[in-house]
């Protein structure tokens, strides 16, 4: 190990940040003339600008939307103005845009810098995509006592035991984290690993290394960045962890594949060994499987965690949804078993997942793209090649045009659509719309939603049908924003106890 002077490690960062900004917004500056913007165009407000929307981007996103309702408009941001649509309309022009027009990977790059964090063959191949699409939803019938076998494990773990008898203070984020942590990857390599601590960690850890790794390498110029990501981040350390954790796990299977063939018996039903199945000569490496692994708990872990939190905290400071919940639950379960049938048929459940989803969700905006061309949009908007464009969804999800009382938590608001309207699937959790963008929409939407689905609602219906569940103080804890994404409340406490009656 080596130090640095800290002129020099804050020093290269701030200078290429302003070369950064000066280039890129002079560029984008002039094309961009004919989408309104929030707050002022002057360059030194600009930065206070794009200062604010650093924790205050859902105020930002919606002073914008009320003002530039049914159209765009754009917002400061240090890498440049991001552009943001606020129509079902406009949604739906940047679902149908082909990827070499408005792309969802580079977009993507642009934010995480996959080819210095997740890794340059990430970036490249993305036959995980598919595989998470059709292998793992196909296999979530069958998996599904695997599934909740973790779950109930992992709760019963993590819940002391006194709550038999009296309430006990839980740390909700953290316990939930680890909760998916097992049961996601219970399904991803499978039993012991999924359990082990060190690995549990890393997964937890890997994908804030990945987040700020990204912000830091952003502030490097092109031609720096491999530099950059080698010097700052903790990303080459935690690929080694991973390798070290799954090398043992890949030769095992390699030995088995080899002596008894491709559908050796007793072959893992699970991610890696789809992974293994589908993986070219390029991907079949140990480091290339492991980036894999890890890429995919990059895309599960936090944000199966930030959604489950929230509808926790939402159950938690609102127990009169307690009791439907739970006469539904154990209804269904009485028919059909611990089954996923019986997630599919609990409507109230569904419903109360998604309305979580909508009134908070990952973030206050969904759908990036990166122009890699100039696109204009059918009301005549031009968009320069080069700009980001995102849906401003949080103000969307909320708008009472949309929704009625969208700024309400109803959390049977789909459900109670769908004995109305008397059709089965249009309404539920996955179902993405150009209204409903939680999961994205379109070509891209989210592959793992089916899953994500699945294991939030055995996880809630696990929660609902063991516990009662409260705050102290009965107030739903405050998000926080970071950027776009948001944050629920790290450090709430919900108490739990066994059901009494
Ligand atoms: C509640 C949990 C989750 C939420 C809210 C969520 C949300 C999203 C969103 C918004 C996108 C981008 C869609 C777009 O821009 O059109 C996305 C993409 C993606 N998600 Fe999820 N996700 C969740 C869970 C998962 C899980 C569990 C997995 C894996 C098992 C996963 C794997 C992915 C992948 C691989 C992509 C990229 C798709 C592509 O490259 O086309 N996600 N997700
Ligand atoms: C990983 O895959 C990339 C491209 O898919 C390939 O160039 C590289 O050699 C592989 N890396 C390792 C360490 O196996
Ligand atoms: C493997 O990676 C190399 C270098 O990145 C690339 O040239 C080659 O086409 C890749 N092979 C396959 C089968 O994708
Ligand atoms: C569940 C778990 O082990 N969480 C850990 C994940 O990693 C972060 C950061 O390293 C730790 O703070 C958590 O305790």
């Amino acid at each position: 190990m080596f130090s640095l002077h800290p002129a020099i490690l804050y020093g290269i960062p701030l200078l290429s940040l302003f070369w950064l900004f000066h280039l890129r917004s002079a560029r984008s500056r002039r094309s961009l003339d004919a989408i309104p913007a929030v707050g002022s165009t002057s360059p030194i407000l600009y930065y206070i600008e794009a200062f604010r929307f650093l924790t205050r981007s859902d105020s930002v996103l919606q002073e914008g939307y009320n003002k530039y309702k049914g159209g765009l408009f754009r917002i400061p941001r240090f890498d440049g103005w991001r552009v943001y649509v606020t129509t079902p309309e406009l949604v739906e022009e940047i679902r149908k845009a082909p990827d070499d027009v408005l792309s969802f990977a580079e977009a993507t790059n642009n934010e995480i810098q996959i080819t210095y964090t997740l890794g340059k063959n990430v970036h490249e191949n993305g036959y995980h995509v598919p595989i998470i699409r059709s292998q793992l939803t196909r296999n979530l019938a069958v998996l599904f006592p695997t599934i909740r076998d973790e779950i109930v494990a992992a709760f019963n773990d993590i819940i002391p035991k006194e709550a038999e008898k009296d309430w006990v203070e839980v740390s909700a984020m953290q316990s939930i984290m680890q909760v998916i942590c097992r049961a996601s990857n219970r399904v991803f390599v499978g039993l012991p690993k999924c359990r082990d601590p060190a690995y549990i960690k890393l997964n937890t850890s890997f994908t804030l290394d990945v987040v700020f790794g990204a912000v830091i390498i952003n502030l490097f110029p092109d031609f720096l960045r491999p530099l950059a990501g080698r010097l700052f981040t903790n990303l080459d350390k935690s690929i080694q962890r991973g390798i070290n954790h799954l090398k043992p796990i890949i030769e095992e299977r390699r030995k088995q594949r080899q002596e008894y063939g491709l559908d050796y018996e007793g072959k893992p039903n699970d991610m890696l060994s789809w992974f293994m199945d589908e993986a070219d000569a390029n991907e079949s490496t140990i480091e290339n499987l492991t980036r894999r692994i890890l890429t995919v708990n990059f895309a599960a872990i936090h944000t199966s965690s930030t959604s489950f939190t929230q509808a926790l905290y939402n159950l938690a400071s609102r127990p009169e949804y307690i009791a439907p919940l739970r006469e539904e639950i154990n209804a269904v379960v009485a028919e059909h078993g611990w089954t996923k049938t019986a997630m599919q048929k609990m409507r109230k459940l569904d419903s109360f997942m998604k309305e979580s989803q909508r009134f908070e969700g990952l973030g206050a905006t969904s759908m990036s793209r990166l122009a890699l061309k100039d696109f204009v949009f059918s009301d005549g908007t031009f968009v320069p090649e080069g700009t980001i464009l995102a849906v401003a969804s949080g103000p969307l999800h909320h708008d009472g045009a949309v929704y009625p009382h969208g700024s309400n938590f109803d959390g049977f608001r789909f459900a109670n659509i769908r004995e109305e309207e008397g059709e089965g699937t249009r309404h539920q959790m996955v179902a993405t719309t150009a209204v409903y963008v939680s999961f994205g929409h379109g070509r891209h939407a989210c592959p793992g939603r089916f899953f994500a689905a699945n294991e939030l609602k055995t996880m809630m219906a696990h929660i609902v049908s063991s516990y009662d569940v409260k705050f102290a103080d009965g107030m739903l804890p405050v998000n926080t924003y970071f950027a776009t994404a948001c944050v629920p409340d790290r450090k709430a406490k919900v108490l739990f106890r066994k059901r009494q009656d």
